[in-house]
């Protein structure tokens, strides 16, 4: 069972969320792909939607906790929510918001699960919640993807392989599988009925989560039910693929082997 929500007070929070700036949040998300560091503190892992800024925190240093937390930055005298599981832990990482919806993946052993908050019910919910490892969810309008590696040894700790990408409908409750190849896919993001994600099946070892040689961005249209290849660089490895309207964002490394976000624009 899940329970509550913590209410830090406004005062010492208060100072902190009216110094994030839209430079920090871009700092924050581009540190959202990788492990926290405890210099971000207290904010990592940031989200945003609408007045809901969402983040993993360590305000309440008093006991030394790393705390989900919402701030509503219409209610600044509200001050920060932490969202606070039965057993006193809410940490994870990549927190995503939407709506009344946060999603994020929580790493409690023995094995990773996707788990979600609605603000407007304020209830936990389940995405996912099995022995294999799932991570990576992003969520647009009560759909969720993530990365799910049930296909595989299931093992986040190993090399990933078979990795496929998962859509969870929250209102319906439904779990469907969006890709099926015996490679690692992985990484998605949605944006109305197109999701995108990072495909290794033209990489020398496509089971190799290190091969970046052939991985390319793919796209799937919910409706028409069709796969598109995004991108076709081989030699240039692409990550993190970001959908926004017709507008696809990811990594990419440049010739000289520096990481840059390179944009395509869908049809
Ligand atoms: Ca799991
Ligand atoms: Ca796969």
């Amino acid at each position: 069972m899940y329970y509550g929500v913590k209410n830090y007070g406004a005062q010492p929070v208060y100072r902190g969320i009216v110094r994030v700036s839209i430079s920090d949040l871009c700092q924050q998300f581009l540190y959202s792909s990788s492990e926290p560091s405890e210099e971000l503190d207290p904010f990592y892992y940031a989200d945003v939607s609408a007045d809901i800024f969402v983040s993993t925190s360590t305000a309440d240093a008093a006991d030394d906790r790393k705390d989900l937390v919402y701030f509503d930055l219409a209610h600044p005298e509200q001050g920060l929510h932490a969202l606070i599981l039965s057993d006193g832990v809410s940490y994870g990482f990549g927190n995503q918001i939407w709506g009344n919806h946060i999603v994020w993946t929580d790493t409690r052993p023995p094995a990773y699960n996707i788990i979600g908050y609605d603000l407007a019910a304020e209830q936990f919910f389940d995405v996912i919640n099995d022995e294999p490892h799932q991570f990576g969810a992003k969520i647009w309008d009560g759909r969720v993807v993530y990365t799910d590696l049930r296909n595989g040894d299931g093992n986040y700790q190993t090399n990933c392989e078979h990795a496929d990408i998962y859509l969870y409908e929250i209102a319906t409750e439904t779990t469907t599988r969006i890709t099926d190849g015996d490679w690692i896919q992985w990484y998605p993001d949605i944006w109305e009925d197109t999701i995108v994600w990072a495909d290794y099946r033209d990489s020398t070892e496509p089971n190799n989560m290190n091969d970046f040689s052939g991985v390319e961005i793919y796209s799937y249209d919910l409706v028409s039910e069709e796969e598109t290849k995004v991108t076709d660089l081989p030699g240039r490895g692409k990550m993190f693929p970001r959908v926004f309207g017709n507008r696809i964002f990811f990594e990419m490394k440049d010739s000289e082997n520096q990481i840059q976000i390179y944009m395509v624009e869908l049809d």
